[in-house]
This record gives structure tokens, sequence and C-alpha cells, in this order.
């Protein structure tokens, strides 16, 4: 008898658990209402079946429990019973499946006013191009793949040379118009998905893929990728924001076109050198860094990183949290920094001949330490070199002090905690792998190790 009050238990639990749930869908904030509507068909039907199929084995349990005055009968065929319960199996099934295949037509079949959009998934990050004025996206194939031109876009099509590159995980996109998102990847599969939109799509490496969709809502919403697609995949994020058009098209003319992308200034030594006298007070003229005053050895860093540190400083993306001063210097002098000037200086001292800085911390252990480094290794290269193409810097002959406090900052979230810092965040989240202070040291003997 215990097992029907189990049963029924089980029920009604289930029911209010439903009902009580805080898990909903997110707010639906595209044309896609009919896909909700299949979700929630699927729910009804299963659901009904389960309540009814529980409440029978509660009933059967009770109505047959045990009499020693009953004997069993045996009645294998029961034809009017067995046509009911195919016939009423059926519409369920028929139910849940048939309106899936009316929106699949739907999303297969893109509209033809939508605007065309790409999105490249690449580990472990979301970038995207838009085809410019001439509304065509250029060829793109894989041998063109370098860092300077991540999306392989083929140089000698004509298509190619307008087209937008935005070399952000933030997408900008019109509220009220049909967008058609052509899906690539560089390396493995990952999978486009933004939960408000209700869609979701892999990419695969070599082939497109496209979803489409019209937004519907204004807002920030969540790019996912939802294929595991190797050590950072959870970190592989992005957003999209949903605005009017004048919005969108402010926005979207801060972006290079590819051809822009291509062409590099020429490099003024003379002028870089002068400007990298403000620097030299604190990184020193060498540029190997000040332990005294905390100022980072910048010889092994690229231009592409120092870079984008140097926006980050400036914006207030990095070096902004109140108890962080050292940051908070660099922002200063960040902003004196005029941006048309910069390219020069970064390109000097990007071409400073490298200085390694001496260890300074010690009772780590170098095994150990390599051990750890394993899944660093993936975004920061096996010598520590650094990866330009996953936007991860150099570390090897950097100062471990200097290491030390930004991995302390990433996990106490003083760095990487922006919304518009797509690599720090992903760093913040990678800081987890290193869980405690003896396992950071091993680490840092590491990397200081590398050479
Ligand atoms: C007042 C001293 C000081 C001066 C002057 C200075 N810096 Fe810095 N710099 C620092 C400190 C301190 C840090 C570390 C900040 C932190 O912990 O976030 C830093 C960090 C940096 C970083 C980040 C390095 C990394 O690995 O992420 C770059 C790039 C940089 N400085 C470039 C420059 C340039 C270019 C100049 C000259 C225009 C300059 N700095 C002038 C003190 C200084
Ligand atoms: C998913 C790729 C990825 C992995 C894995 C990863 N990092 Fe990073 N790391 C980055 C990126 C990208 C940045 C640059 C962040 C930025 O631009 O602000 C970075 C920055 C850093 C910095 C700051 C360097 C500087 O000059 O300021 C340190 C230190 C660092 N990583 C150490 C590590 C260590 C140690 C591990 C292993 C526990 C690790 N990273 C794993 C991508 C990664
Ligand atoms: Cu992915």
């Amino acid at each position: 008898m215990l097992i029907a009050w189990v049963l029924l238990a089980l029920i009604v639990a289930t029911v209010v658990l439903h009902f009580a749930s805080p898990w909903w869908l997110t707010p639906l904030a595209s044309n896609w209402g009919s896909i909700d509507s299949t979700i929630n068909l699927a729910f009804w039907v299963t659901g009904i079946v389960f309540v009814l199929v529980n409440l029978f084995l509660v009933w059967v349990v009770f109505y047959y429990r045990y009499d020693k005055n009953r004997r069993a009968t045996y009645d294998p065929e029961n034809k009017p019973l067995e046509s009911w319960l195919t016939i009423l199996t059926s519409i369920g099934v028929i139910a849940m499946l048939a309106p899936g295949l009316v929106v699949w037509a739907n999303f297969v079949n893109v509209p033809e006013e939508a605007n065309e959009v790409e999105a490249l998934g690449q580990q472990w990050q979301w970038t995207y191009r838009f085809p410019g004025e001439d509304g065509v996206l250029g060829q793109a194939n894989a041998r063109f793949v370098t860092p300077e031109n991540p999306f392989g876009i083929d140089p000698n099509d004509p298509a190619s040379q307008d087209d937008i590159i935005i070399n952000s995980h933030r997408l900008h996109l019109p509220i009220d118009e049909p967008i058609k998102l052509v899906l690539r990847s560089n390396d493995v599969l990952h999978n486009f998905a933004v939960p408000n939109f209700r869609v979701k799509m892999d990419t695969v490496p070599g082939i497109q893929s496209y979803q489409w969709f019209t937004p519907s809502l204004k807002g920030t919403f969540d790019i996912m990728c939802m294929e595991l697609c190797g050590l950072a995949h959870y970190t592989m994020r992005g957003q999209v924001i949903i605005e009017e058009r004048e919005d969108f098209e402010a926005w979207l003319a801060q972006f290079p076109t590819f051809a822009e992308t291509q062409s590099r200034p020429a490099y003024d030594h003379s002028a870089g050198e002068s400007l990298y006298m403000t620097c030299a007070g604190c990184h020193g003229m060498d540029g190997s860094g000040n332990a005294a005053l905390n100022a980072p050895n910048l010889t092994m860093l690229d231009n592409w990183y120092m870079e984008r540190q140097m926006r980050y400083y400036r914006e207030g993306i990095r070096g902004t949290h109140p108890e962080d001063s050292w940051g908070q210097q660099m922002v200063a002098i960040a902003s004196t920094v005029p941006e048309e000037t910069q390219a020069d200086l970064l390109r000097y001292i990007e071409q400073l001949p490298l200085v390694a800085s001496e260890p300074t911390l010690n009772g780590g252990d170098i095994e150990r330490g390599k051990r750890i480094y394993e899944s660093c290794a993936v975004c920061h290269g096996n010598q520590a070199e650094g990866r330009q193409l996953l936007g991860a810097p150099g570390l090897a002959g950097q100062a471990d002090w200097y290491l030390k406090r930004q991995l302390e900052h990433y996990s106490m979230g003083w760095r990487g905690r922006h919304e518009q810092d797509q690599f720090g965040t992903q760093m913040r989240l990678m800081t987890r792998t290193i869980q405690s202070p003896e396992r950071l040291n091993d680490l840092l003997a590491y990397i200081g190790s590398l050479q």
C-alpha cells in the first residue's frame, strides 16, 4: 500500500514543482513564439500522459492489493482497449511532432528581405561580419586565415573589400528587421544560440550553416555556444544588443572595413621613441618593467595585445576597481596618449629587444606547476609565448609578481568583470582552475622557468 502513497506524492510533487519552479523560459525577444508553442504543447501532452499513467498505477496497486479470496484471471486479448490505446497514443505523438514540422519549414525558409550578417565561431570567441555597402559578404576560405585576417576573407574578391569586421563579442542589430545569420567555424563544432530568440544552430568547419530571426524586443541578450567545443567552452559567450536602426547604424559606423584592416600605416620609429619617454619613467628605458613601481615588463608583449589594454584602460574596462591603485595609474596615463600617435608608440615597444624578468617568488614546485599549466597552454601557448588568434598574451619572461597580481585581480573580479571585456571575462573564469595559493605559486614557478 505504501507504494501507492509514494506514487501519489510523486505526482503531486511533480505538478507543484512544475508550477512553482523559477526555471521558466527567458522572455521571448524574437518572432519565434511558435517555437514556444511547440515546447508548451509537448509539455502538456507529456505532462498529461505522465499524470494519467501514474494515477493508473496508483489505482492498480490499490485496487488489486492482496486479498486471499481473490484469484487472478487470464485475459490476454482485449481488442477495443488495444484500439483505443493505439488511437490515443497516435494522436498524442502526432500532436507533439506535426506542429514542429511546420515551424521547422519556416525556420529553414529565410524571408527574402532578410539582412545578411555573418557570425564566426572559433575557440572561444564569437566575432561578426556585415556585408558593407554592396550588401554582399565576400568569399572566405580557411586558407586565407591569418592573425590579421581571422575570417579568412578572400582579399581578391571585390565584394569583400567593404565588408565590415566586428572584432568584438557584442553584436548590435536593429529591431523588427529579419536577419539571416550565416554561421561559420574556423576550428571545431560550435553552436550559436540566443536563448531569448529561441534559435540555435551548429557551426561546422568547412560549411556554412545559417539561422534567421526578427528581433522584437530592445535590450541586451546573451549569446552562448551550445556545443561542447573544448576546454574553455563555458567561457565562449557574447551579447546581442537590439536597438533602433539609427543607434545600430551609429554603432556599425565605428568599425573598419576589411580593406582598412589590411592596410598597416607606415611606422615612424623616432616618433615612437620620443613618445616612449613618458612610459620609460615607470616601465624602464629598455621596457623591462620596475618592481618598485609595480610596472610590468612590456618587452614580450605584442602590439595587438597592448593596443587592447590601452583601449581598456582608456574606456574604463580595465583598472577602474576602486581598490586597484596600480590599474588606476595606468588609466590616467593611457588617457593622455592620443589615439592617433599610439600606433607608433606601441610599435616602438613591440620592437624593443626581449628582456626576461628574474624570478622573485620562491618555493614553487615546477613539476606540479607544469601540470597545472596544461590548461593554460591551449590559449597562452606551450611555451607561454601567447596566441594572437585566441587573444591571449605572452606570459613567459613577464615578472612573476605582476602575473600573480593579475591572476589575483581576475579571481577577485577586479579585472575581467566589465561587460565589454570579452577576453578578460574568459580569463576570469579560467582562474577557477588555479584553486589555491600553493597551486598559484607552483604555476608561477613553472611559467618563470620557460624562456
Ligand atoms: C606611473 C607609472 C607608469 C607609467 C608612466 C606608465 N605605466 Fe604602464 N603600467 C603601470 C602599472 C603600475 C601597470 C600595471 C597595472 C595593473 O596592474 O593593471 C602598467 C601596465 C601597463 C600595460 C599592461 C601590461 C599587461 O601586461 O597587461 C601596458 C600595455 C602599459 N602599462 C603601457 C604603458 C605605456 C604605453 C606607457 C606610456 C604611455 C605607460 N604604460 C606608462 C605603470 C605605468
Ligand atoms: C580560454 C583561453 C585562456 C586560457 C585557458 C587561459 N587564459 Fe590567461 N588570458 C587569456 C586572454 C584572452 C587574456 C587577455 C585578457 C585581456 O585582454 O584583458 C589572458 C590574460 C592572462 C594574464 C594577464 C597577462 C597580462 O599581461 O596582464 C595572465 C597572468 C594569464 N592570462 C594567466 C593564465 C594562466 C595562469 C592560465 C591557466 C590557469 C590561463 N591564463 C589560462 C586567455 C586564456
Ligand atoms: Cu564553442
